[in-house]
């Protein structure tokens, strides 16, 4: 990665990734555009562009002006959204990544799109999910995500277009709010934590799921982008996770810092059964063994580092 064009910028994943990608490659160096600006520090701390992913066009200019060699796409729809806008969905989140796809198959640019714990469905075995498994899922976003890992991996094969991603669990962050996913729950349970101590879930209590904190999604996009590609069985893509939790885990994590935080539930079928069809907990070791991921936050950690963020934040 030397010059790189990442979409879909200023969204939970972006406006962090954008700040270390710039810290390591220079600011210069990495060209953030979204569909809308905000007052975000990475539209002034170097180049930023209003670009919607569904304008092939605009989309090859600017990554032709910049003379960008790697492309990072994030924009989409997250899964929540996705179930309420199902048509919406598929024009983003085909029609970007297919642009984005063919953008850098014309300027030759390595490709990083992120797929998800989504791109599993009821039939996929729920428990240590293997790398390469049953992935027949029932939502819109799913049916995206896992046309998005057939069609990178249609370009590395017919293309030679050198394509990776990662299938991630949901990401937990205090940065920047997540935008619309079903794991968001795991977000907002920490901001309520700090703010009101107490939170009511509108995910059921025993259902599982994988997490992991975004620091350590960060360092795994970029530990893969700079794997060596000779080491790469999979490429479309991996699983990644940190830890498989429930709504009562995450609050007992966070008594342990908090005691009195209390929480109920208050469950959205729509949500619930989006969660009901994705595993329980997914099995990393293909992402372990073809390029050494890690994921440095348990539970414990990631809880106490999101509190005391939110906390100092609040101050
Ligand atoms: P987000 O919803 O926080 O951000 C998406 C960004 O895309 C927003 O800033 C939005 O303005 C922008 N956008 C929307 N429509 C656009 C368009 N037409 N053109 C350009 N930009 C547009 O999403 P995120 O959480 O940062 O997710 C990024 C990627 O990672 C997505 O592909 C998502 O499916 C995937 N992912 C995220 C998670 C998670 O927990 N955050 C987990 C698994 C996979
Ligand atoms: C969502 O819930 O939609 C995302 C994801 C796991 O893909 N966080």
């Amino acid at each position: 990665m030397n010059k790189i064009l990442v979409t879909g910028a200023l969204g939970q994943i972006g406006s962090e990734l954008v700040v270390k990608l710039r810290e390591i490659y220079g600011a210069d160096h990495v060209v953030a555009t979204d569909l809308r600006s905000s007052a975000h520090e990475i539209t002034r701390s170097g180049p930023f562009e209003l670009l919607d992913v569904t304008n092939d066009k605009a989309m090859f200019e600017i990554a032709k002006r910049y003379e960008v060699d790697t492309v990072i796409h994030l924009a989409a729809l997250l899964s929540a959204t996705a179930e309420e806008k199902p048509l919406l969905a598929w024009n983003l989140n085909m029609g970007g990544l297919m642009n984005a796809l063919e953008v850098s198959r014309e300027l030759g640019c390595q490709f990083f799109t992120p797929s998800s714990i989504g791109s599993f469905g009821p039939s996929t075995p729920k428990v240590n999910t293997p790398q390469d498994t049953i992935q027949r899922p029932n939502t819109m976003y799913g049916v995206n995500k896992v046309s998005g890992e057939l069609l990178c991996d249609y370009y590395f094969h017919k293309y030679g277009l050198d394509t990776r991603g990662l299938r991630f669990p949901g990401l937990i962050s205090y940065m920047t709010p997540p935008g619309g996913g079903t794991t968001d729950y795991a977000v907002e349970i920490y901001y309520a934590a700090v703010t009101a101590g107490w939170y009511t879930s509108y995910i059921a209590k025993d259902s599982n799921m994988d997490m992991m904190y975004m620091p350590d999604a960060l360092t795994a996009i970029i530990e893969l982008m700079e794997a060596d590609s000779s080491r790469l069985t999979h490429r479309n893509s991996f699983n990644v996770t940190a830890m498989s939790v429930d709504p009562e885990a995450i609050a007992a994590a966070i008594r342990d810092e908090l005691p009195g935080f209390i929480l109920d539930y208050d469950v959205d079928p729509k949500r619930q059964a989006i969660a009901d069809s994705w595993p329980h907990s997914i099995d990393a070791t293909a992402a372990k063994t073809e390029w050494g991921f890690h994921a440095r936050y348990d539970l414990k950690a990631m809880t106490k580092d999101m509190l005391s963020q939110l906390s100092e934040r609040q101050m």
